[in-house]
């Protein structure tokens, strides 16, 4: 069977970044996988292999939030281990997309909460990017009556920095949009830095919006505190095991345009789209879990996807022995 049209505008989306975030990017994924299950008009026989071909699709749109992934893993994983009828393997991928998704919502309340309580009254916050995540922890604060300032940078070239400032802004906070190159001037003003993650290494190394590390660095330079927001989704199980979270090349025309690219043959533009902040940099880890220090990554890892690692370890021995 065609795999539905919906599902691959949401691919498409998420390709292009009209869908974009790594909390938003995991639910849409999930949300493809059940109106692909929904929509679904094949043999029994043949729902498995379907799924696992939309699975792929939504895989390969972008590879750096590991919110993907896990959101995948999360609804196939049950599908793969349930037999029974079509209708219930259709529900299995109902059922367990509707639960992740839930889940991710709630994580978020729960992350501005905890992370609220890290905010005092006059704090002056500087952001990056915009994170879901870590705009709820500000939202949060200025709720429960703490007087906050925040500095967002603009976040080139895609600009996300925008989406923040205007969503704070509408929220009735006191925001200030700032160039990226005024990172280093403007976080010595600042009593805290809050972001949020593609992807957390099992050593608690934070992949982010490119210029992250820098702002990271700024702040550590400074002494002024480095806050995550990240739901556990976000968290990789395959560091665990040495491998590298790959960083987005994305097309160098979102840097300059196609005419400037033509005028100026012999320039060459890169655009990665993530980079990666060491653990030393940081100083807490805002989960639905609570708040941990970056080392204690592994802890939540073990917690969270100790059963994917097992299975993964398994599955390669079996291999190997065949
Ligand atoms: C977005 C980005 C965000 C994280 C966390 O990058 O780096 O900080 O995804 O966002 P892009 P959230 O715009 O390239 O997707 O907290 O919303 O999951």
């Amino acid at each position: 069977m065609d795999i539905p049209r919906e599902v691959l505008q949401i691919a498409e989306d998420i390709k292009t970044m009209r869908i974009r975030g790594a909390g938003k990017i995991a639910r849409s994924a999930a949300k493809a996988l059940m109106i692909a299950a929904e929509k679904y008009r094949g043999s029994r026989d043949e729902f498995k292999k379907y799924m696992e071909k939309v699975a792929n699709i939504i895989l390969n749109t972008r590879p750096t939030a590991v919110s993907l992934p896990n959101a995948v893993m999360y609804v196939m994983t049950r599908l793969r281990r349930s037999e029974g009828d079509l209708e219930e393997l259709k529900q299995t991928v109902i059922a367990s997309a509707k639960e992740f998704i839930d889940k991710s919502l709630e994580a978020v309340k729960k992350i501005a909460e905890y992370g609220a309580r890290m905010i005092n009254d006059g704090d002056i916050i500087m952001t990056h990017c915009h994170s879901t995540a870590a705009v709820s922890v500000i939202i949060e604060a200025h709720k429960q009556g703490k007087n906050v300032k925040v500095y967002s940078d603009e976040t080139r070239p895609k600009f996300q920095g925008r989406i923040t400032s205007s969503q704070l802004a509408e929220a009735g906070i006191d925001v200030t949009l700032v160039p990226d190159s005024a990172m280093r001037l403007i976080v010595k003003r600042v009593d805290k830095v809050i972001v949020g993650a593609d992807a957390i290494a099992s050593n608690g190394a934070l992949v982010n919006k490119i210029g992250t590390s820098q702002l990271a660095l700024a702040a550590h330079e400074a002494g002024v505190m480095f806050l995550v927001a990240a739901e556990t989704y976000k968290f990789s199980p395959m560091t665990f095991i040495g491998e590298l979270v790959k960083i987005e090349l994305r097309d160098p025309t979102e840097v300059v345009s196609n005419e400037w690219l033509k005028e100026n043959p012999g320039v060459k533009v890169l655009n990665p789209s993530f980079d990666v902040t060491p653990p030393e940099y940081i100083d807490a880890i805002i989960t639905e879990l609570g708040v941990i220090p970056p080392h204690a990554a592994v802890l939540i890892l073990t917690e969270s996807f100790g059963w994917a690692l097992q299975e993964h370890v398994m599955k390669g021995i079996e291999e190997s022995e065949e």
